[in-house]
């Protein structure tokens, strides 16, 4: 075996999958609200050789040696990390170790919460995310709930905004240890004050997961969950537009005064730091680290700030192209990178949408609405700016993609209205009725036509 060999000759197979995918990804639209495109910068970091090294510990107290440049790639991040948010670093520390959101959460529950200890987040048909607590009445679907107990909180369903007032009654009975202001799928802006007074009132820490808006915050566009939060998670990889990865960040130094006079100080620093390692993971994946610091490099730019501007200004130009078209949007607007759309008014649900939609080249999410009886059928559609600001779209472009979209929702009624009730007659029709795939291959070679226009960021050849 040569180890110099290129991908293509060495592994053509895995090559070929690269290559179409990134001919799926240069001809249709990705609007998954949690995607994004990472520069060739941030490819190239995750392509390096520091995928070679283990380094477990923190920088300058390793378990193995040879990671003399490898401390200084993981305290570059993290002095990266404090300014793309605008911390001080004897206010705030930063772990950037975990390997994605998921991780990073339960990494906080276990450094803060006791086993069987409670938690409360937004409940994830409203919204929240798996990594929240969530469970059903049969199952505790998420280890986060499985190891911690959790009490959802709501939107109400007439407005589709979080319920503080509700939110605050059931937390002074249920007296969590940690509340969750986080998301995965809420389009307006989050009142981290309102739950700063719910989490000192019933004296719970508090945690931020702004994952899906972590770019926005480190734009200044949105209000930022570190004036109030004693913990903030985030991905890298949705707004930030960096690799698949995670941080932790936590607040150092006094917590509180008492009325003695007598500081109070945060603990988290030495409880996050080793659940992350050894707690829950072995060695840190380097690349990764070394991308999320290009990343964040690229945060701190003017054109960072104008693209979020953008991204916020997409959002709004395609909320209000699908309100002319006569759709719902569940909260009426937007202050964000997505719209959730209610599909309900059309008589349809989200999963056949998402199917026909992503027939034609739109990559998109179903997903539940307030009020939704059944999180197996979501009425919903997450549409998300994000990825195709990256590509240069502005708003006016956003006027065909809603056209795009419309024409896909109204194809969606139509093999509606004359296939079965069931999503497997549905899809059977949408495959077989040669006058609908004649439909569906029309409108994904115009959609084509109008993706390939816009550049693609990485590397040109795969
Ligand atoms: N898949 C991401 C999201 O959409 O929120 C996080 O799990």
């Amino acid at each position: 075996m040569n180890l110099q060999e290129d991908i293509r000759t060495d592994d053509p197979e895995i090559y070929e999958l690269i290559r179409l995918e990134k001919e799926r990804q240069r001809k249709g639209l990705e609007m998954i609200a949690s995607e994004n495109f990472a520069s060739r910068s941030v490819q190239q970091a995750l392509g390096s050789c520091l995928t070679n090294k283990y380094s477990e510990g923190q920088p300058g107290q390793r378990y193995y040696g040879g990671n003399e440049i490898i401390d200084k790639v993981e305290l570059l991040c993290q002095k990266r990390a404090r300014e793309a948010f605008g911390l001080d670093a004897d206010r705030w520390g930063v772990n950037v170790q975990p390997l994605s959101g998921s991780p990073a959460n339960f990494a906080v529950y276990t450094a803060v919460v006791e086993p069987h200890g409670r938690i409360m987040g937004l409940y994830l048909p409203d919204g929240g995310h798996l990594s929240h607590g969530f469970m059903t009445q049969n199952k505790r679907v998420s280890a986060t709930s499985v190891f911690f107990e959790s009490f959802p909180y709501k939107v109400d369903p007439v407005t589709g905004l979080i319920d503080y007032d509700k939110l605050r009654e059931n937390a002074l009975m249920f007296l969590p240890k940690m509340i969750v202001a986080g998301v995965s799928c809420y389009s307006r802006n989050l009142d981290y004050k309102r739950f700063r007074e719910i989490a000192d009132e019933v004296g719970a820490l508090l945690l931020a997961d702004m994952a899906h808006v972590s770019g926005l915050v480190a734009a200044g566009e949105i209000p930022s969950p570190f004036d109030y939060c004693d913990i903030v998670t985030t991905t890298t990889h949705k707004t930030l537009r960096g690799p698949r990865s995670g941080m932790i960040f936590y607040r150092k130094g006094v917590r509180k005064v008492l009325k003695s006079g007598e500081n109070v100080m945060y603990d988290l620093e030495k409880k996050i730091n080793e659940a992350v390692f050894p707690g829950l993971q072995g060695g840190p994946h380097n690349h990764q680290i070394a991308a999320v610091a290009v990343a964040l490099r690229q945060a701190v730019t003017p054109e960072f700030k104008l693209y979020q501007k953008q991204v916020m200004a997409n959002a709004k130009a395609l909320c209000t192209g699908l309100q002319n078209k006569g759709y719902t949007i569940v909260s009426g607007g937007t202050d964000t990178h997505l719209v959730l759309v209610d599909l309900r008014p059309q008589k349809l649900d989200g999963a056949r949408a998402e199917k026909v939609l992503e027939d034609v080249g739109i990559a998109v999410n179903k997903n539940t609405c307030p009020g939704d009886k059944s999180a197996l059928k979501p009425s919903g559609l997450r549409i998300g700016t994000p990825a195709l600001t990256s590509r240069g779209l502005k708003e006016e472009d956003f006027d065909r993609v809603v056209e795009f979209i419309h024409e896909a929702i109204l194809l969606t009624q139509e093999v509606v209205s004359s296939s079965g009730p069931t999503l497997r007659e549905f899809k059977t029709k949408l495959s077989t009725d040669q006058e609908v795939v004649n439909k569906v291959k029309a409108l994904k070679s115009r959609v084509e036509e109008f993706a390939i226009k816009f550049s693609l960021p990485g590397f040109d050849d795969w």
